[in-house]
């Protein structure tokens, strides 16, 4: 195969990046994700593939996020960004995984000949890449193996390091870049870019409300703290943050007891957060490389903690955006719905299906932001806090064209405007998401109690189950059904028909070696007990030590 390939180059560079042998790699729910220690060859890879991507549009710039979210400290992982800041299509992605898992580097070269091939790539075209880390301490080695695969397939001045930042802004970077000076300019390729632009719509939605209160926000000792640092310098006396779970030097903290992972698995406040929170005073956690939100208060009369996590996020956006849409003169101009995984608890669906289109999806923000697109105005959460809101051409075309006819339109129209910017529409991003519940609450003058009460959570438990072997759960319907392990469905429906408003699902996970069990029930026991009765069931099915049993 002729591919004029800079060959020589590639395989000088592959010897020093080898495949470590009897791993097998796979593109997940969020790229590759394990050990960072064993992620070397990959990171080489996915900078030659970055390379690939960007030549086969032309040149367009690629995104490359080196983060293992809100996985533990040990772990990192890649993920690639298309052009619109929006994940890696997903028929590039057997791609990734096929070069991963080139055993030698004379079977790399052949499946990047291939590729190019497949891919009908043009290898004379140019390459753009820009990349970044979070602060995992495995990141600038990895750094470091991405920056020689870029070099090896000739990428643009060995690309653009943006250094260490959060997802959400490398994804920003990403939709600059390739959006300057045209219709879709999204605003200033830079991070600095990126805080002005999200201040200056902040400051524009919060003229003439009361301030929001200062806000307690757990960083997850991960990068989300550098960020919130940089952007709370372009805020100064409009919003105020108390940043806790800061620490980026002491090893093992990342992610450890801390961030928006931790709330919404344990449905408990961060230790680091007891005692600092007043009753009804409202405190919000992000995950790892800040793409994840949740929030959560000490309810008023009891103290115990409440949670408001994806799905109710999902429901105060879509109700205030629904508002400012009627507000604004434009109702059955703009259709909105919303986009939720099998993990939104069942109250929120019903809480929403009253007012809007839902529509369920398999996990995976690629999964809902494509389907959130079909929408004028498409808000998509999961329950575990990731999501944005994006806005259709048409929308925005419509917003900046429309003419209010009295003071009242005028000012949600311009309130809409606004929105589009301080929304982050590429990605999930826990500081614009934040930003964008703050100015709702204030717009209603909302308390988190006030907030909370649009519905009631069902009882619900996530569990995670190890088993020998992952890629042996299949499922279907928007992952809610098993369709293998052949007969393990109808023993999780038995149990599940035991318990009043009873619901459960199995699914492998593609970002840990696992399997995750979800259950919800009528009452906090009920939901616990289906819980681990299901995850044990399949523990038990895959062959599991029982003195391991998950209880
Ligand atoms: C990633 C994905 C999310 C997904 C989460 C868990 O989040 O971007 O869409 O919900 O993994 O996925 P799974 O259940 O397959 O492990 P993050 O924040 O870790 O990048």
């Amino acid at each position: 195969m002729q591919t004029d390939l800079p060959e020589e180059v590639l395989r000088e560079y592959s010897e020093k990046h080898k495949k470590p042998e009897s791993v097998n790699f796979a593109y997940g729910t969020a790229g590759f994700r394990t050990l960072g220690e064993r992620l070397d060859s990959v990171m080489f890879r996915m900078g030659v593939l970055a390379g690939l991507r960007s030549k086969a549009l032309g040149g367009k710039t690629i995104g490359v996020m080196v983060t293992a979210s809100h996985n533990p400290e040990a772990d990192n992982g890649v993920k690639l960004v298309d052009p619109m800041g929006e994940m890696l299509e997903q028929s590039w992605e057997s791609y990734a995984t096929y070069l991963a898992n080139a055993e030698t580097t004379d079977e790399f070269i052949t499946n990047v000949q291939a590729v190019i091939y497949r891919g009908g790539i043009s290898i004379s075209q140019p390459a753009n890449v820009v990349y970044a880390r979070d602060t995992r301490p495995s990141g600038a080695a990895l750094v470091a193996a991405l920056e020689d695969g870029l070099k090896a397939i000739g990428v643009e001045g060995g690309g653009w390091n943006a250094g260490v930042t959060t997802t959400p802004v490398l994804h920003y970077l990403v939709r600059t870049t390739n959006t300057k000076g045209t219709p879709e300019d999204y605003g200033e390729p830079s991070e600095e870019g990126y805080y002005s632009k999200l201040a200056a719509a902040l400051k524009a939605l919060l003229s003439g409300k009361p301030s929001p209160p200062p806000l307690i926000v757990d960083c997850a000792n991960g990068v989300g703290a550098l960020s919130v640092a940089a952007f709370s310098k372009h805020v100064e006396g409009v919003f105020q943050f108390q940043p806790t779970n800061t620490d980026l030097q002491t090893p093992g903290l990342l992610n450890f007891k801390a961030g928006a992972d931790f709330v919404k698995t344990s449905q408990s406040i961060p230790p680091a957060l007891q005692g600092k929170l007043s009753a009804g005073q409202r405190a919000a956690s992000f995950d790892g490389d800040a793409d994840r939100l949740m929030y959560f208060y000490l309810d008023d009369q009891t103290s115990q903690f409440r949670m408001l996590d994806g799905d109710k996020i999902a429901a105060l956006v879509a109700g205030h955006l629904v508002e400012l849409v009627n507000a604004a003169g434009l109702a059955g101009r703009i259709e909105l719905g919303v986009v939720q995984t099998a993990y939104a608890n069942g109250s929120s669906t019903k809480f929403l299906e009253k007012r809007l289109p839902v529509k369920c999806v398999p996990t995976g923000v690629k999964h809902l932001h494509h389907a959130a697109e079909a929408f004028g105005i498409g808000v998509y959460f999961e329950a575990n806090g990731h999501g944005t809101v994006v806005f259709s051409k048409e929308t925005l075309a419509l917003l900046n064209s429309h003419q209010p006819s009295t003071p009242e339109q005028t000012k949600a129209t311009e309130d809409l405007i606004q929105l589009t910017k301080l929304i982050n529409s590429a990605v999930g991003d826990a500081l614009s998401d934040l930003l964008l519940v703050e100015v709702v609450l204030a717009s209603k003058g909302y308390t988190a109690t006030q907030w909370n009460s649009s519905y009631s959570d069902l009882p619900n438990r996530l569990v995670k189950v190890l088993v020998p072997d992952r890629s042996l759960y299949k499922t279907t319907d928007a992952e809610r059904k098993l369709t293998e392990p052949v007969g393990l469905q109808e023993k999780i429906d038995a149990l599940v028909a035991q318990y009043e408003a009873g619901r459960s699902f199995v699914r492998a996970s593609g970002t840990e070696d696992a399997v995750r069990v979800y259950a919800e029930a009528g009452t906090r026991e009920a939901a616990d007990e289906l819980a681990f009765k299901v995850a044990g069931l399949v523990y038990d099915e895959a062959g599991g030590d029982p003195a391991k049993r998950p209880k």
